[in-house]
């Protein structure tokens, strides 16, 4: 092989693991388990602006960001939070929170400091994972600020976030918290096997007329769920296509 060539196919090399990585895991979505489009319902929170409490559950809308949450400016310190159930128990394995402060003019402006999530178990909220959080953020994927399994999966219909203000005034903006478990790739019902059904429901996703994470449908893990996803999970279905390869649903899953 020619230099030329070796430096292309090189490059080529490079551009695609970094595009695979770029794409490594889900993106912010309406089809994990804490959504309003899953039918998540808001219970209790402490006070927002003009924006949508619901927008970190995936709701569109509000101001002045539609589709983000902003709380409202209290002291620095002030536990912000939201509570809100979903309509059946789910099995929480792991989360992704994308979130962001005034970057890149004002990093600690409208920005938390410590971050939990808890989960309702009999009469009691639980803590699942607790943490103090880096300002300005340590991103994994800007604005993908922590994404991780928790140490105990559990299953419940309750949940609850806080976040810790970091400054005085402008409250945190969160953009969405997205709830994952028990995914399996080209699984879409969810049913333990691959099936045509399984490929209906990709291509149901793939054309807007249902829901499917990327960590379930993206079969060739390109960032696009389309029909050729649904294509490669019914190819698997029939025993063609023995490689389905989704991104994760958050770092630390398989
Ligand atoms: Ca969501
Ligand atoms: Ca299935
Ligand atoms: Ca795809």
């Amino acid at each position: 092989m020619k230099l030329p060539a070796v430096v292309t196919a090189f490059c080529v090399g490079v551009s695609i693991v970094s595009s695979l990585n770029a794409d490594a895991f889900e993106p912010q979505s309406s089809a994990d388990a804490f959504d309003v489009a899953r039918g998540a319902v808001v219970t209790a929170n402490s006070p927002v602006s003009s924006s949508l409490i619901e927008a970190m559950l995936g709701a569109p809308g509000g101001f002045p960001e539609p589709g983000t949450t902003f709380f409202a400016d209290q002291p620095a310190g002030t536990i912000d939070f939201i509570e809100w159930t979903v309509p059946n128990p789910v099995l929480l394995e792991g989360f992704n929170l994308w979130a962001s402060s005034d970057v890149p003019t004002l990093p600690q402006q409208r920005a938390f400091d410590h971050f939990t999530l808890k989960a309702k178990i009999g009469e009691d909220f639980v803590t699942l994972y607790d943490t103090d959080v880096n300002v300005p953020y340590d991103f994994i994927s800007p604005p993908l600020m922590i994404s991780t399994p928790i140490a105990m999966a559990v299953v419940a219909s309750t949940f609850r976030a806080e976040f810790r203000q970091h400054l005085d005034l402008p409250g945190p903006r969160i953009y969405e918290l997205d709830g994952f478990g028990g995914e399996s790739c080209g699984d879409a019902n969810d049913n333990g096997g691959i099936s045509a059904s399984d490929a209906l429901l990709a291509l149901k996703a793939s054309v807007g007329s249902g829901l499917c994470l990327h960590c379930v449908c993206d079969a060739d893990s390109n960032g696009n769920l389309v029909a050729s996803d649904a294509f490669a999970i019914l190819r698997n279905a029939v025993g063609t296509n023995p490689n389905l390869n989704c991104p994760t649903c958050y770092v630390g899953d398989e």
